[in-house]
């Protein structure tokens, strides 16, 4: 008979545990009122990510890109981080061994005060330069396109990872390493079907890690998980979070 671990046993291992890995994507920041991808209110119900966010599509046409990038900067212009972001920031101050791993790109993780993070897709508010590779912040809310450096004059682009592009080598290293050192790996509102993060919780899962999962829905790795807790993020993380 499998044991049935019940939220306080959860929150009481979380409490104790040394060593935590958190994986999130688009549902955490959901609550905040910023849209996820996919599912009947997602991005890519209006839009075809093919033409919007791919190297090819930005050769093809910037302009359009760019305009994406700019309505979906000026919605998060107005978001805040929800308790879920904000009880995640606080919780790693408390464990030995934390690190974040997150697929958002809208930078709610760093505004709540997470520090031990790796925004493995990127950051809307940061660009880079198609022509030099130099990377800055940029909170320029319209954007005046096209926007260009002010080292080389090159076009920018925001600095997303996009479908068939490599994950930066340190956020990879970073995850690596904290998917096969934890305890405990959480995993917090993912569909789980992009890779490489749709296989970081097998990577856990191997080495022994318990796996925890909070999501709305099944997702195809609930098969592997060890409990899943169905549920809105900024309700059910304060809850697991919290001391006992
Ligand atoms: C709630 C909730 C609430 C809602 N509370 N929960 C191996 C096999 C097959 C394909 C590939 C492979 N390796 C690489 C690929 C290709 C590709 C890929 O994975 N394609 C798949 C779609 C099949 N991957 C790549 O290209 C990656 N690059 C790479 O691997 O380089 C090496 C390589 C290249 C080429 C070939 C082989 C190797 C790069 C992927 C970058 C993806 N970037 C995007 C778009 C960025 C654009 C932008 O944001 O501007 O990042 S895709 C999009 O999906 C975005 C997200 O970060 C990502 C994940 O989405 P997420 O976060 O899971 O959101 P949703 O909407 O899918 O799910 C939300 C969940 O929340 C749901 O489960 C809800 O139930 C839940 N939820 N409200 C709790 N309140
Ligand atoms: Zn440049």
């Amino acid at each position: 008979m499998p044991t049935v671990l019940s939220l306080t046993d959860i929150r009481d291992r979380l409490n104790r545990s040394k060593s935590i890995t958190v994986l999130t994507g688009a549902g955490i920041s959901a609550d905040s009122g910023v849209p996820t991808f996919r599912g009947p209110e997602g991005l890519w119900k209006n839009f075809r990510p093919e033409e919007l966010a791919s190297p090819e599509a930005f050769a093809r046409n910037p302009k359009l890109v760019w305009e994406w990038y700019d309505w979906r900067r000026n919605l998060l212009s107005t978001k805040s981080p929800n308790p879920a972001h904000i009880t995640l920031a606080t919780f790693e101050k408390h464990v030995e061994n934390f690190w974040l791993i997150t697929q958002n790109v809208d930078g709610l993780h760093a505004t709540a005060g997470s520090r031990k993070l790796s925004e493995i897709h990127g950051n809307i508010w940061k660009v880079r330069c198609t022509a030099c590779g130099r990377i800055s912040q940029n909170h320029d809310v319209p954007i005046i396109y096209p926007p260009t450096c002010k080292s080389c004059g090159g076009l920018l682009r925001p600095h997303i990872v996009w479908f068939g592009e490599s994950l930066a080598p340190e956020d990879l290293d970073a995850s690596y390493t904290a998917l096969q050192t934890c305890e405990i790996l959480l995993i917090i509102g993912t569909s789980g079907v992009v890779y490489p993060a749709a296989s970081f919780a097998p990577i856990a899962k191997n080495q022994g890690a318990l796996v925890v999962e909070v999501n709305l829905d099944p997702t195809p790795h609930s098969s592997i998980i060890d409990v899943s807790f169905q549920g809105r993020a900024k309700d059910v993380v304060p809850l697991l979070l919290s001391e006992g």
